[in-house]
């Protein structure tokens, strides 16, 4: 078994994790890299390899209608997101009950490089890997009873298709699951995050591509950001630090598909609720000029638009000016 290290940088500070027995402590590393499998490609096995669609790279299920992915599932099926909240019901009627069940999910996941934080967000138990065949412990571990609650752990990838899983119990009570990651780096001007989605525009897991772009002022025409996202079906989010000399400001979004736009943050860190857009047309439309009013205060506001294109052109500049 090779040893491969990894850097988990916790909240509570640097932790060295490796595979047992442990090894006398190496040398600080310079810098660490998690390593991708290179030879011999693992092949999935059967139970785990279910039906995926040409060109998509969804999350294979498998469901067990007990705690500890026992037995044979109860059902297989593919997800295009691990993004769960099902609350006191059952996420399959049929094949698991409202309680004590179990999923583990596989997919290959493609990376950039770069230093990446992990999110999991977990009602009752979760853990996570990533390739699993070659790293046996979890990047993350919350396999326990408990009210939801968020792990994150950051670990630098060389860049590659990673192999990623996921197992999930549910005890008793509320039920929700939830993978994302984001790339961190250092973003001057716009932080701009791109994805893929399946179906219905959204935000799923992790970017695929992640950049920073000195403007929002794209008409990518036909084609898109990166090879990666195709030219359709894919979803872009900015978020940026801008000076305002203040007062009444209009802002202009002008795009194709759909677009919204937010300004400044809550106390917990996030953006708002809907109510709370400056602009909101988050409908498929050809090329159109949205605007949105709001008073703000001199200085330095934080400004996030996300945006989609569905097919066909995809174009997304915003302005703004004093009114
Ligand atoms: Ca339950
Ligand atoms: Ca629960
Ligand atoms: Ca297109
Ligand atoms: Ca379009």
């Amino acid at each position: 078994m090779r040893k491969l290290w990894i850097l988990l940088l916790v909240p509570f500070g640097l932790l060295m994790v490796g595979l047992a027995p442990p090894p006398p402590a190496p040398p600080m590393p310079a810098p660490p890299v998690y390593s991708t499998p290179v030879s011999p490609t693992p092949t999935a096995p059967a139970d785990v390899a279910g039906p995926q669609q040409a060109g998509t790279t969804r999350w294979h299920g498998q469901y067990f209608n007990n705690r500890d992915l026992a037995g044979t599932p109860a059902g297989e099926r593919d997800d295009a997101c691990i993004d769960f909240n099902w609350g006191a019901t059952s996420p399959w009627p049929g094949a698991v009950g409202v309680d004590d069940f179990s999923v583990r999910w596989t997919r290959d996941q493609s990376f950039e490089p770069g230093l990446y934080r992990f999110h999991l967000l977990t009602d009752d138990g979760a853990r996570f890997w990533i390739d699993p065949q070659v790293n046996d412990y979890t990047i993350i571990d919350g396999w326990k009873d408990q009210p939801p609650t968020e792990y994150t752990t950051e670990l630098q990838l060389q860049g590659g298709t990673n192999s990623l899983k996921v197992e999930y119990y549910e005890h008793i009570a509320g039920a929700q699951v939830k993978l994302w990651w984001e790339k961190l780096d250092t973003y001057p001007n716009w932080k701009a995050e791109y994805f893929k989605y399946f179906d219905e525009p959204r935000f799923c897991g992790g970017p695929v591509v992640t950049s920073n772009e000195e403007a929002i002022n794209f008409d990518w025409e036909t084609g898109s950001p990166a090879p990666a996202l195709g030219a359709d079906f894919w979803a872009a989010r900015f978020t940026g630090n801008a000076s305002f000399v203040g007062g009444l400001t209009r802002f202009f979004a002008r795009s194709d598909d759909g677009v919204r736009v937010w300004m400044d943050a809550n106390d917990n860190g996030s953006f708002g609720d809907p109510g709370e857009f400056i602009i909101d047309k988050w409908i498929d439309h050809s090329v159109t000029i949205w605007t949105g009013d709001i008073y703000v205060s001199p200085g330095s506001h934080r400004v996030k638009v996300e945006y989609y294109e569905r097919v066909g052109d995809a174009v997304m500049q915003l302005w703004w000016r004093n009114w």
